[in-house]
């Protein structure tokens, strides 16, 4: 892939940008630069340059040099070591159903999971593949984050190689498979199959995916297969913004298409984004390496959100005429709200909660084609308002609803209430105006809501007795008879990558039981009726936790990030959640 692909920089960012090649000043600062004559022009964004740039361009000037993994050839898989497939000594029973049944935990008679329910585990291409430069790959924004933005790299840790699953993915899916995992989701990596983000398709890559999703069917795993985890085309990005603007509708959809196109044969279920609440409160990114965009800091997530929202639902409509049978949603995400009292102020505390991060998607997809009523107040002085035309297309825009339900947390009104929050716009909670706490109020006496993860995922606790309710909140706020799916669960053990002994390393109690109550949760959400059709844990193996480097993990297999060829090894966590289906799946 060398084609060219013309793309304009502003003058600052390009200042920056260019600094690798030393052939500018490199005392210019950054807000500034100089005109012919040596003077300093104040506003040099109102100049733009247009560069014509080849793939191996955008890595040289915009990135900088990225590391090699020592394997840089597919690697079939070995087969998985009987010795590796015993079960950890038991958390609470013996993890099979063949084993004895310890009294302190009985089978349920009463629950199952039907034989359809898809279990399996997650992950995104970003946190996993590394050949970042492999195969003609154009770089994308977290390129440029790990590689040249301070609070971005951790320990000069980078994903240039990480898990190397671009090399070792039928190693990787022979693994899954050894356990009996059912489901396997997934995303590409857009930069890779288009390498500017629109324009030229990366043939390479489509093979690559083909390949890997090839292989998931030959071990009856059914892939599913998200287009967009937060990995933006760096030349979308320098372009016009990425999601600030809607012109990345366009180039979405013209990528969702290739996509459908190339794996809709084989790919029923798809995710076109996973987490927009997230990656919309990325922005703005961090000054002086991307495009300078003029709009205001706070509005900036909700200019995202409504790209999002519009090339979602058209990529979902096209997929549905793509692919008749397809099934099409993106991931939701958010801990359950629970409010801390029982005042009035709390639940309205709740209420807004919901609206400013769940809502703000819902809401318009699953229900009325519009924002929340407070979303819409806060952003109408600065959003325009979606057309009638838009919002009958967002309306319904998902046939299953998909939520990364990882945790739960109260939430309580302001000091001072939520209406002197609303009136001062200096306020640190405003717009949303709910305050949250992970403990119990003093007067139910201060515990935390259940075991803290590592400290460097302060969000996640082990609150698996809220599931039930949680997942019967979304069956009746917006799943409006859907198919409900947790796309993403886990826990990251605390102070994981602290530890040096790989026994000790392996035994993982917290996640250990983190996924034994999640799997009865949802066993009970079931009983109660709740039309849920799979879940998905995050994440089959250690790999890139984006701003927090390596330094927390999430993963149910241990991998060695120093060289990755070497064999990933199961952890206790990874058994417990196989032996839930052991029991509990009729056959
Ligand atoms: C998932 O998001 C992501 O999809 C996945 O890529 C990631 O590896 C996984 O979580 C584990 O973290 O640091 O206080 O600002 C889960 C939802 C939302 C949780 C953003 C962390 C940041 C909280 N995430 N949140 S904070």
């Amino acid at each position: 892939m060398s084609r060219p692909y013309l793309f304009l920089l502003a003058g600052a960012a390009a200042a920056q940008a260019l600094e690798p090649r030393q052939t500018f000043n490199q005392s210019i600062p950054p807000t500034t630069t100089l005109n012919d004559s040596g003077s300093v022009i104040e506003n040099p964004t109102a100049f733009a340059t247009p560069f014509v740039l080849n793939v191996e361009d955008m890595w040289d000037l915009l990135v900088g040099s990225v590391t090699s993994a020592a394997t840089t050839t597919t690697v079939s898989a070995t087969p998985v070591p009987a010795s590796s497939l015993i079960p950890p000594p038991p958390l609470y029973y013996s993890p099979f159903p063949t084993g004895q049944q310890y009294p302190m935990e009985l089978k349920n008679e009463s629950w199952s999971f039907s034989r359809s329910f898809l279990w399996g585990v997650a992950s995104a291409a970003f946190q996993i593949e590394g050949a970042v430069r492999d195969d003609g790959r154009g770089p994308s924004v977290w390129d440029v984050l790990g590689h040249r933005v301070t609070n971005y790299e951790v320990n000069n840790y980078t994903a240039d190689v990480v898990d190397n699953n671009y090399y070792l993915y039928k190693e990787d899916l022979a693994r899954i498979a050894a356990l009996g995992v059912k489901a396997y989701s997934f995303s590409l990596s857009w930069s890779r199959i288009m390498p500017f983000g629109r324009g030229p398709v990366n043939q390479v890559a489509i093979d690559h995916y083909n390949d890997v999703i090839n292989t998931c069917l030959e071990y009856d795993i059914i892939p599913l297969v998200t287009l967009y985890h937060w990995d933006t085309p760096l030349v979308l990005q320098d372009t016009y913004g990425g999601w600030l603007s809607e012109d990345i509708v366009n180039d979405f959809v013209a990528y969702a298409s290739v996509a459908f196109a190339a794996f809709g044969d084989r790919v029923t279920y798809w995710f076109t984004v996973n987490e927009p609440i997230v990656f919309c409160q990325q922005y703005p990114l961090p000054a002086h390496y991307f495009k300078n965009f003029t709009i205001p800091a706070e509005h900036q997530q909700f200019y995202c959100g409504q790209s999002v929202l519009l090339a979602h639902s058209q990529a979902y409509h096209l997929g549905k005429s793509m692919m008749p049978n397809s099934i099409i949603a993106y991931k939701n995400n958010g801990g359950y709200k629970i409010p801390l009292t029982n005042s009035t102020e709390d639940a309205q505390a709740v209420q807004r909660a919901w609206d400013f991060n769940e809502g703000w998607f819902s809401d318009p997809v699953y229900l009325t084609g519009d924002y929340p009523a407070s979303v819409k107040n806060y952003t109408a002085s600065f959003l325009r308002p979606l057309t009638q035309q838009e919002m009958q297309s967002i309306n319904g825009s998902a046939d299953i609803y998909a939520h990364d339900a990882y945790t739960s947390q109260f939430y309580f009104a302001p000091d001072g209430g939520i209406d002197a929050c609303l009136a001062n716009s200096s306020n640190p909670l405003y717009p949303t105006c709910a305050n949250t706490s992970y403990t119990y109020s003093a007067a139910d006496g201060g515990w935390l809501i259940g075991p803290a993860a590592d400290p460097g995922a302060s969000w996640l606790h082990k609150a698996t007795d809220w599931v039930p309710q949680f997942l019967n909140y979304i069956a009746d706020t917006w799943a409006g008879g859907r198919p409900i799916v947790v796309s993403e669960f886990g826990f990251a053990e605390p102070f994981e990558a602290d530890k040096t002994l790989l026994q000790d390393i392996l035994y993982d109690p917290l996640r250990m039981s983190y996924y034994h109550d999640y799997t009865r949760a949802m066993l009970i959400a079931l009983s109660e009726g709740v039309n849920l059709i799979g879940c998905l844990a995050w994440s089959f193996v250690d790999n890139f936790e984006w701003a927090s480097g390596f330094s927390i993990r999430f993963g149910m297999q241990y991998v060695n990030f120093s060289d990755p060829a070497l064999p990933r090894y199961y952890k206790a966590s990874f058994f417990e959640y196989k032996s839930a289906f052991d029991i509990y799946q009729e056959q």
